[in-house]
């Protein structure tokens, strides 16, 4: 009787520290999901036509410690990448970069002409007044993760500038 008494703590004792395990994993994984502190303003995604595979997303973010933009993904888009956007001699050009780089405090543009998070492989066309989620990814100077969610307007040119300044509503305080 003692024991089987003492297998059942054992057990429960077992139990315990399975959990603790899980509760330390799963700690892990919410650090690696860090949401970054970067303000995002303005955000605007170019509307397409029906077959139109591949639309830029715009806006300014404003990182409040040194970070860099390096990745997006969207449930909308098979690839997402940074690109930049420049003149040789007539011909606009673009390519994918490797980050953007956001100094402390400073704003920087993502707009048509320069930087922008492009959207390829587009599973739905995105017409205007549609939302797209969109999931930005930085890493500061460490190299440590973190990302930005959130629910950007479709629209045919850039919106103008909102008089508040408000920012975009993060993915959670999105409301409809
Ligand atoms: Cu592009």
């Amino acid at each position: 009787m003692k024991l089987i008494a003492l297998k059942a703590i054992n057990t429960t004792a077992n139990v315990v520290f399975m959990a603790l395990i899980g509760a330390f994993l799963s700690f892990s994984a919410t650090a690696k999901d860090n949401i970054a502190d970067v303000t995002v303003k303005d955000a605007w995604v170019r509307t397409t036509v029906p077959g139109q595979k591949g639309t830029g997303a715009f806006m300014s973010l404003t990182a409040k410690s040194d970070l860099r933009l390096v990745g997006a993904s969207s449930a909308v888009a098979g690839i997402a990448e940074v690109h930049e956007m420049s003149m040789n001699g007539d011909v606009m050009q673009m390519r994918a970069v490797a980050g953007v780089d956001l100094p402390a405090g400073k704003t920087v543009a993502l707009r048509a002409g320069g930087f922008h998070v492009m959207l390829l492989d587009l599973k739905t066309a995105l017409p205007k007044n549609a939302t797209v989620p969109l999931t930005l990814l930085f890493k500061d100077a460490k190299g440590v993760p973190s990302k930005v969610e959130l629910m950007v307007p479709v629209a045919a040119i850039a919106p103008a500038s909102k008089a508040d300044g408000g920012a975009t509503a993060p993915m959670n305080q999105h409301k409809h």
